[in-house]
């Protein structure tokens, strides 16, 4: 074994240096590499990776700094079944976590870490989470034995020089990868909340492998952000510009693969002059409260980690050209010209390269060319219309929430909530149907609360308490919304053209917050009227405009009826208030 480099840990406490040295005592690396996250180390990285075949290198020409990795096909999404929240006692994971006693995690991990890096090396990779200089901002540390992981992380987060200036003085995040075997019978991904400590074995895939994503910014923030009184969010962020050049901050909560990245680089239809949305975070919000009592929100993460399946140059233009250069795709389908293709991208080209390397043709192979959860990774600076408030230490203020998801029939196309408890409702009890980006069934009604079915790392029924708190906190509650652009007609197409046309929907709950736009109520909230949602450029009748925003009050008497069982599953910690909600929402509609 080769000693870590003395140079990059300079100044670095002991106690950190320690634990590295430890993990390698137990996992024994061939070398171990502290990564400075430079550019040479970057393209060392992906030289290494081209020449034993891990990444295939793309078109130089029309991808310059591009590459392709394909995954085990076993390995191709984030494993809800192999996620655990390891603590004392069950109770605290709640019922919506699967759950481990973290003496038992513990055990268990350390017999398979034993050796598990033999051969390989283990790359030290310092990140830092968030602004430079944000007092919201945080380190961690992950020691990992997979070079896609070290590239992406570059991508990802800040790597390097920045966070080691800071551990020299702050406490880390400590994240544990190895790809071992990829054996799926033994893949873990662990979270130790009272130890600030992720191990993730037998899995290289992003969601499961990146452990500043999911599982530190997710995770493991949400359970400081409780004991701290912050949220912790899977919600994009976006600042929306009217015409008057004012720029009203957002945030939306959507499950995984149900369109945050395109609503966060949405490009203004040609009918919407003056209108712009840019770029805070596609993924992740960090939303502390200022002084003041205003939400402020930032992003943890410095990159896009996102679906690339129906990215096309008229869905989103402003995609397709910041992922031509310096950007690595995962599990996408190749062309003949070494480019990169997904269903839903172009005309199907007559050959391809599918997902895992065999020859696909069109009209002939089965399935898609490309894996429907395949990825691109890039950074965030490389988007045009990042925010310049992207890097401001104190966030952006957070005017309103946006809850909403994959639902084919019932949630109208956007609604509003009558007021703070009704909206964390409206969030608790979002329903929606399952994406490819978690392994298991698609397309399968399940409840997923705030979109943090997945990522809450501490029992539900406390979190949606934490939510209920903000009220005797702040005096500048953001307005709470649904949307729904995903309700099909029956012939199976969808009612909205979404993409693009979405900024109408944003604009409407822009307005909302500005005391501008019309509404009626509804038993389920305010709702827009036709004329208060500006179609006049959009190609869309009257008819389709009035089926948007149609409440079916019996199937929402249906819907309430399966939340509250979902509620009530949750046990006796579920906040009274929100029993109250429920019961008020259900008088409005029998009413
Ligand atoms: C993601 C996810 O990759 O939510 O962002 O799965
Ligand atoms: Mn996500």
């Amino acid at each position: 074994m080769t000693l870590p480099d003395k140079e990059s840990r300079n100044g670095v406490q002991q106690n950190h240096i320690d634990w590295v040295d430890d993990v390698a005592e137990i996992t024994k690396p061939d070398r171990v590499v502290w990564c400075n996250g430079s550019d040479e180390e970057f393209y060392s990285l992906v030289d290494g990776m081209v020449t034993d075949g891990t990444l295939v290198k793309l078109n130089e020409r029309t991808y310059p700094n591009c590459y392709l990795h394909r995954s085990d096909p076993n390995d191709v999404a984030r494993s809800e079944e192999a996620t655990f929240i390891c603590t004392a006692d069950k109770d605290d994971a709640g019922p919506t976590n699967n759950w481990i006693a973290s003496g038992e995690a513990h055990a268990k991990l350390r017999k398979l870490l034993d050796g598990c890096m033999i051969g390989r090396t283990m790359y030290v990779i310092p990140y830092l989470l968030g602004p430079v200089d944000s007092p919201y901002s945080q380190l961690g540390v992950e020691l990992t034995d997979s070079p896609y992981v070290a590239a992406s992380m570059k991508f990802m987060t800040k790597v390097g020089r920045v966070a080691l200036e800071r551990l020299k003085a702050d406490g880390f995040v400590k994240g544990l990868h190895s790809v071992g075997t990829l054996d799926p019978s033994k893949k873990y991904i662990c979270h130790f909340p009272d130890e600030k400590l992720i191990m993730s074995l037998n899995s290289n895939y992003g969601g499961n492998a990146l452990l500043s994503k999911k599982c530190h910014s997710l995770r493991l923030a949400s359970v400081m952000a409780r004991d701290e009184g912050w949220l912790a969010e899977h919600m994009l962020i976006i600042g929306v510009e009217d015409p008057d050049g004012g720029v009203t901050y957002v945030t939306g909560a959507f499950p995984s693969a149900s369109g945050k990245t395109n609503l966060t680089m949405l490009k203004p239809p040609e009918y919407m002059k003056g209108w712009n949305v840019w770029a805070v975070s596609d993924d992740i919000a960090w939303i502390h409260l200022d002084s003041h009592g205003n939400f402020r929100a930032i992003n943890p993460e410095n990159g896009f980690f996102a679906v690339a399946p129906n990215t096309n140059p008229k869905t989103n233009p402003r995609i397709m050209e910041m992922i031509k250069e310096n950007t690595i795709f995962t599990n996408v389908a190749l062309s003949s010209d070494r480019t990169p293709w997904w269903e839903g991208m172009s005309e199907h080209p007559r050959k391809l390269w599918d997902w895992q390397g065999k020859v696909w043709m069109a009209g002939k192979s089965p399935g898609s060319a490309a894996h429907p959860n395949s990825r691109f990774t890039t950074s965030i600076r490389r988007y045009p219309f990042l925010s310049p408030e992207y890097s401001n230490p104190n966030g952006v203020p957070i005017k309103a929430m946006i809850f909403g998801g994959r639902r084919s029939e019932l949630v109208p196309l956007v609604y509003e909530s009558f007021g703070w408890e009704h909206g964390v409702l409206m969030g608790a009890m979002l329903r929606v149907e399952t994406t490819a980006a978690s392994s298991g069934q698609v397309g399968v009604l399940r409840n997923d609360p705030m979109a943090m079915k997945p990522f809450c790392g501490y029992h539900i029924a406390d979190y949606f308490n934490h939510w209920l708190s903000f009220r005797s906190k702040s005096g500048m509650l953001p307005k709470i919304f649904q949307i729904n652009p995903f309700r099909l007609a029956r012939d199976g197409s969808f009612l909205w053209p979404g993409y693009s046309h979405n900024l109408i929907v944003l604009k409407w709950i822009v307005e909302r917050c500005q005391g501008k736009a019309e509404a009626v109520e509804t038993p389920i909230g305010y709702m827009p009227t036709a004329a208060s949602l500006n179609i006049e450029g959009m190609n869309i009748s009257q008819t389709t405009i009035k089926e948007l925003l149609r409440v079916d009050k019996i199937a929402w008497m249906d819907e309430l009826e399966s939340s509250r069982l979902f509620l009530e599953s949750l046990g006796e910690r579920l906040p009274k208030a929100l029993k109250q909600e429920l019961e008020k929402l259900i008088d409005r509609l029998a009413s």
